[in-house]
């Protein structure tokens, strides 16, 4: 069975978030956030679940590292939340929040794997959000005094960071669908959120290159839309979703201006922008991170404003327990229009992974094919655009653990390792080991191999 190689220096990891998987949000003088307020509030999530104890990773961290050192990760990647480090989003420091983070990064780098570090996955500072939180043209400010008090904390030893995990799903599932803390449902809110967070990255790139040695970028979530069938109606509805979910965030960041597509859309509740932002937007991001999970298949919908375009749901195909469509050509695609469109900029896949109802343990091992088989032909996917010249600098599975899936909590489950919510044990799934394999050889069989 020949294997795909991988480049040489190709970083091999796995990704998290803070709220997703430390639990203990407010331990240690931390500040809540916008998160810790949502699940609290009834009704909002799946059973009720909370991150309270999510996995615990917050006491075992060193159990953890030493899995994904079992593992042979190169790289992992993690997000800091903003409030343990700064109660109130800006002003006083809270040492001790801090001092986690340098414990889990010498902890990393102690085993020889990378951190990469996002700023920013979800959790504002509550005391911030009581401030206007994104609405507030102060918020790209205060998110550039944050990111500044890490580059000094940590970029001595941080290789990798990321400004801000998926923008488009703050401002659209946080301010215009509601699914996401804050829970707000508001379209003149929407565009205004997404303004302000472009203008936060763009100012904390700014900090970067005043003090930085190592590398700065965005991650956003990228998912080609396909029309449900021919019609003209269903085409233009998915170039609209198109626009909407795949160039939001890229083309003022890379091009410089806004998909014209957005003003029609949002009419009235487009405010309109200050050349000067968006000059500022354009900024010398060093790579894009791509969260890549499946495509959508859109469908005309008159009635569903402002897109007027539903996703549905293809019942014929393989899908995830997210009931997301499971579409590896699509990463290939999604990769190779990043070149096309954006001229070949460097590139990490920052997420790429699946949810499936897994099995309890049996023989110390939880047995998941279809994941393995989701991870094999993705890498696959992605091996393909490599071979036709896109500049792919390493892949994190998502996830390293079974975590606190926002608004479906604990019953989706997307980790390499399964964690029992409530003896906390963690047992490696056959995906855990599919994955070591890959990272040992660099490469992947294309597949099953036999005998
Ligand atoms: C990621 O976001 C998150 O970064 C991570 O924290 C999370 O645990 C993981 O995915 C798994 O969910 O067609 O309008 O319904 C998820 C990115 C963006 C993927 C929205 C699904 C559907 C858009 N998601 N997308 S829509």
């Amino acid at each position: 069975m020949t294997t795909l190689p991988f480049p040489n220096d190709f970083l091999w990891g796995a990704a998290t978030s803070a709220y997703q998987i430390e639990g203990h949000p407010l331990a240690d003088g931390a500040g809540p956030s916008i998160w810790h307020r949502f699940v609290h509030q009834p009704g909002r999530i799946a059973h009720d679940d909370t991150g309270d104890l999510a996995c615990d990773h917050y006491h075992r961290f060193a159990e953890d590292v030493a899995l994904m050192a079992d593992l042979g990760l190169g790289a992992y990647r993690f997000s800091i939340a903003w409030g343990r480090v700064l109660p109130e989003g800006r002003g006083a420091v809270n040492i001790k929040g801090l001092d986690f983070y340098r414990r889990l990064t010498d902890a990393l780098l102690e085993r020889g794997i990378q951190p990469m570090i996002t700023l920013y996955h979800w959790d504002l500072p509550a005391a911030l959000h009581d401030r206007g939180g994104w609405l507030n043209p102060d918020s790209p400010r205060w998110f550039a005094d944050y990111a500044r008090l890490l580059f000094d904390a940590l970029d001595d030893r941080v290789p990798l960071w990321v400004t801000l995990n998926e923008p488009w799903v703050v401002s659209v599932l946080g301010y215009l669908e509601g699914e996401l803390a804050p829970g707000h449902q508001d379209w003149f809110e929407t565009p205004r959120v997404a303004h302000h967070l472009l203008l936060a990255h763009a100012e904390a790139v700014a900090a970067y290159r005043a003090s930085g040695r190592h590398r700065i970028g965005l991650a956003v979530n990228l998912e080609p839309q396909h029309p449900a069938s021919s019609s003209p109606d269903d085409q233009a509805a998915a170039a609209r979703r198109d626009a909407f979910i795949n160039r939001w965030f890229l083309d003022p960041l890379l091009l410089g201006v806004y998909p014209s597509e957005l003003e029609s859309l949002f009419g009235p509740a487009w405010p309109g922008f200050a050349d000067a932002d968006l000059k500022r937007i354009q900024c010398a991001t060093d790579f894009i991170g791509v969260n890549y999970y499946s495509r959508g298949l859109v469908r005309a919908a008159p009635n569903h404003p402002p897109l007027n375009a539903v996703r549905i749901s293809p019942t014929y195909a393989p899908r995830t327990s997210m009931d997301w469509e499971i579409y590896p050509q699509g990463l290939t695609d999604t990769l190779l229009w990043l070149k096309d469109r954006y001229g070949n900029p460097p590139l990490y896949i920052t997420e790429n992974g699946a949810a499936f109802d897994d099995p309890s343990p049996c023989n110390g091992e939880v047995s998941d094919p279809e994941r393995v088989d989701y991870l094999r032909t993705h890498l696959c996917a992605a091996h393909a655009a490599i071979t036709q010249g896109i500049d792919l600098r390493g892949y994190f599975a998502w996830s390293l653990l079974d975590n606190f899936e926002w608004a479906q909590g604990y019953a989706k489950r997307f980790g390499l390792v399964q964690v029992d919510p409530l003896s906390q044990k963690r047992t490696l799934k056959t995906s855990a080991r599919f994955y070591r394999e890959v990272i040992g050889g660099n490469g992947v069989a294309p597949s099953p191999a036999t005998g």
